[in-house]
């Protein structure tokens, strides 16, 4: 009896967690996401809608450290919750050399710009990352004017 009361309750408490939780939406038109950029909390979901042309794979160099990567199969719309504070990097591995990605900032991580400096750095180490300069630089000019800079 107090088991499932608990079990109730931990359910109840999920559910009311869960309420607070936002969700996005990240549609692709042309060779562009839009929004480009999403900041998000911890447990917000974000959803990629209109990609039967795209797909999404994190870049191992510019994401959490300790967090799984995400690949796409390509034509298909996906939806994940990210629970891990940090600046994510993504793009759509048939269209990078158009530059086609995005970035996810989720939470409130320490050293936002010690962040984005390191992923600057990866560039000049590898150079397949190069699309990601200008998307990060955006990303900057982004979070300055959203006032998190
Ligand atoms: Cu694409």
């Amino acid at each position: 009896m107090a088991k499932t009361l608990i079990g109730s309750l931990l359910l109840f408490l999920g559910l009311v967690s869960n309420a607070f939780a936002e969700e996005y939406e990240v549609r692709a038109v042309g060779v562009k996401f839009d929004p480009m950029f999403v900041i998000l909390q911890p447990g917000d979901r974000v959803s990629w809608t209109n990609m039967p042309a795209h797909l999404i794979e994190t870049i191992d160099a510019m994401v959490p450290e300790g967090t799984e990567k995400i690949q796409t199969e390509l034509g298909v719309d996906v939806s994940f919750v990210f629970d891990n504070e940090g600046i994510y990097v993504y793009k759509c591995t048939p269209h990078w050399g158009a530059r086609m990605g995005g970035i996810l900032l989720v939470g409130n991580p320490s050293d936002i710009e010690g962040t984005i400096d390191a992923y600057f750095e990866e560039i000049k180490k590898d150079k397949s990352l190069l699309p990601a300069k200008g998307l990060l630089k955006k990303f900057k000019k982004h979070l300055e004017a959203e006032g998190v800079l």
